[in-house]
């Protein structure tokens, strides 16, 4: 409306400006500028109503703050899962990729405040650092909703969390470790991003399992993005050094593929009958593959598909239905002892 306004004074101030020149010229430019005046009014009622149309039509629109477009397998499918499922649901998707800066997510997320989506959906690459946004989008009447990774927020701050329990799947690896029955393991850490829940969640796990079993874990280091080439070069370089090592903890699938590429590459064994135990988390679908293979031994499921979870979330919260505030998602685990052919076709992603 108040382009529509400005655009109409523009229009009558010229066409003042042009009824001082001469007759003839006056009116033949007093008719171009009514012509102009008319179009360029009706382009401003067809640009409102489009506006209100959008606005009033009932669609909802789902802001969604992503962490990194092509950060792993597991994302790319995190990422189809929501679009997929919104379109599906007819919601309009706002999705942004912080791409490793959790001052862009945070910007972001701004962003979509101020353009008063109906929900906000947060996957952060950071958990703590969120209050300022949880309570603009309070301030605004926008349900924020954590999925994925649970963000460090009180409870008056958030409608609703959809995320894993990575300290679980940790456990979950370490509770399967100890039934291994290892001499002495000599653990490799591959954790992921610094200070995203999941790695936190999944490195705490392994550092308490150690001390609590006697474990020695021989090296300790996030890969920047999760990045397989970090992790391949990370094990390339402890092997150059001579550091003995008998298990492998990958934080995710690509970077325990990682791994073994560079295991390969020095002749290493690892897997069902290989001299190095692997260790995976998401269990993506090639990453089955591998259990099965027996190059991986276990893969801890953390299952990406939010998008239809946050669907029925967001129908029950229209439908004023009150809904669970901390979901966990359920997830299993894939040893390459137990693990078949027809549970791998099983998967969706
Ligand atoms: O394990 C990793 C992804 O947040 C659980 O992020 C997710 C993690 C997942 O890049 O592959």
């Amino acid at each position: 409306m108040k382009k529509m306004i400005s655009l109409l004074l523009v229009c009558v101030m010229a066409f003042s400006f042009t009824a001082c020149g001469n007759s003839a010229e006056t009116e033949e430019a007093d008719t171009a500028e009514v012509a102009v005046t008319e179009e360029t009014t009706e382009e401003a009622e067809t640009e409102e109503a489009t506006a209100e149309e959008v606005a009033t039509d009932g669609t909802i629109t789902v802001g969604v703050v992503q962490t990194n477009a092509n950060e792993s397998d597991w994302r790319t499918a995190n990422t189809k899962s929501f679009n997929e499922a919104f379109a599906e649901a007819g919601f309009e998707i706002k999705m942004v990729f912080g791409e490793g800066d959790h001052a862009k997510q945070i910007s972001q997320a701004q962003q979509l405040i101020q353009e008063e989506v109906d929900y906000l959906v947060v996957l952060g690459l950071q958990s703590a650092g969120w209050e300022d946004v949880a309570k603009a989008a309070k301030e605004a009447g926008i349900p924020f909703i954590m999925a994925d990774r649970k963000l460090e927020l009180s409870e008056d701050l958030y409608t609703a969390m959809v995320c894993s329990d990575f300290e679980a799947e940790g456990v979950k690896a370490v509770d399967w470790l100890k039934t291994q029955e290892l001499d002495a393991a000599k653990i490799v850490v591959l954790g992921g991003d610094t200070g995203s829940s999941a790695q936190l969640g999944r490195s705490k796990a392994i550092e308490d399992g150690a001390a609590a079993n006697g474990w020695e874990i021989v090296f300790n280091q996030n890969m920047k993005g999760w990045d397989e080439t970090l992790a391949k070069q990370a094990v390339a370089d402890l092997i150059a050094s001579g550091t003995e090592f008998n298990v492998i903890y990958a934080e995710n699938d690509n970077m325990a593929r990682g791994a073994c590429d560079a295991m390969d590459a020095a002749g290493i064994t690892y897997g069902k009958d290989g001299d190095v135990t692997v260790i995976a988390f998401d269990a993506n679908k090639w990453a089955l593959e591998y259990v099965l293979e027996g190059k991986f031994n276990l893969d801890v499921e953390c299952n990406p598909l939010h998008g239809p979870r946050i669907v029925e979330l967001i129908n029950s919260l229209e439908a004023g239905e009150v809904v669970e505030q901390n979901a966990y998602v359920d997830e299993e685990m894939f040893d390459c002892d137990t693990i078949t052919q027809e549970i791998v076709d099983a998967r969706s992603y």
